[in-house]
């Protein structure tokens, strides 16, 4: 007969649970994340249709970070907003689909709404035509703003002043991980019961790793260093577990969910053509850097600064990011800063 040994939590309860960390919580932001749990069931069950119907393939437009748009980048987009802009916990939204910040409806519209929800709908979705795993990610600050409406201020804040984050990946099942600050924790869907279940609890990246993870079609746009860091990754020396291993599906959700659960180093550097790299600090880098650390691992940009302490100026602000196990960062971060022995 079978046995059962652990609990059985969903994500409903060990949101509730976690709240016992937050003294004088209302419960609107246990509330606030099943409410974007809910919106991934519904993104998942769409994306696990994908190719079914319809669905698949351009809708002939660009959002605004230049992007072509997915149609289900869009019904993503839109099942987020839809389950969130009437509930009266967010004061506004905002999107990487989306130019400007979202305003909630006038008629919902609360000074007693205290949050601020970004995110990116799908991310990786240049990869939906292939069947290879895309997420949603999420951030959550607490509004800065009074009336009724929030604003883009609401919007700037450092990733340092998240109070939740995570992300769905919609991969060989669907996986939510999420973080108030508490421990970084993994649930998945059980698609038959509608339900996210506690399956990751506690997740901790691995001190090292043995996989490198970065675009290497811009090698020759990188700086002298980091060229050297990553053909010094390739050389043969067991004591410093190297060769390591390259994998990149280019898809930073998934790239970054495999550095978390094997560890590593996930890697999207600034190239001559962009600076600051390609990622968005506040849809994509931010949430994930906060789950990272969350997890005890690191997550810095190219200059050696810790992600979550940029200041981000404007709302698609794109930043470089080097995140992942605290060891495979540090000696990255050696390399960068000319610190490293290699490279006297
Ligand atoms: P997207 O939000 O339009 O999907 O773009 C972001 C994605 C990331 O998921 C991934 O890490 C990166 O783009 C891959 O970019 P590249 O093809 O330049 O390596
Ligand atoms: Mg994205």
């Amino acid at each position: 007969m079978a046995t059962f040994s652990s609990k059985i939590v969903t994500i409903e309860r060990h949101t509730l649970q976690q709240q016992q960390f937050r003294p004088g919580a209302t419960g609107a932001l246990t509330q606030l994340l099943n409410d974007i749990a809910a919106s991934a069931k519904i993104i998942s069950r769409e994306v696990r249709r994908a190719g079914l119907g319809d669905i698949l393939g351009d809708d002939g437009s660009v959002n605004a970070s230049g992007d072509d748009v997915k149609k289900l980048d869009v019904y993503a987009d839109k099942a987020i907003y839809r389950m969130n802009d009437h509930t009266g916990r967010v004061c506004v939204m905002a999107s990487e689909e989306q130019e400007e910040i979202i305003p909630i409806p006038d008629k919902f519209a609360s000074e007693s709404a205290k949050y601020v929800l970004m995110f990116d709908p799908l991310d990786g979705s240049s990869n939906i035509d292939c069947n290879a795993s895309i997420g949603t990610i999420f951030s959550i600050h607490l509004r800065q703003s009074k009336g009724a409406h929030g604003t883009l201020e609401d919007c700037l804040q450092p990733g340092c002043k998240q109070v939740a984050a995570g992300y769905v990946i919609y991969g060989s099942s669907t996986v939510m991980v999420y973080t108030t600050g508490y421990g970084a924790h993994g649930f998945t869907l059980d698609s038959t019961l509608g339900e996210f279940l506690l399956s990751h609890e506690n997740i901790k990246i691995p001190d090292a790793g043995k996989i490198y993870s970065i675009n290497e079609r811009d090698t020759h746009s990188w700086t002298p260093n980091l060229q050297r860091y990553v053909a010094w990754l390739k050389e043969e020396d067991a004591e410093t577990r190297r060769p390591r291993t390259s994998r990149y599906i280019g898809s930073m959700i998934s790239d970054v969910h495999r550095t978390l659960i094997k560890g590593g180093v996930f890697m999207y550097p600034g190239t001559v053509k962009r600076p600051d790299g390609k990622l968005r600090l506040q849809y994509e880098v931010n949430p994930l850097a906060f789950v990272v650390e969350q997890a005890g691992g690191c997550a810095i940009t190219e200059d050696g600064g810790r992600v979550l302490d940029l200041q981000p100026t404007e709302l698609h602000q794109r930043t470089s990011v080097f995140m992942g196990s605290k060891n495979d960062v540090d000696e990255c971060a050696a390399f960068l800063d000319g610190s490293h022995p290699a490279l006297a």
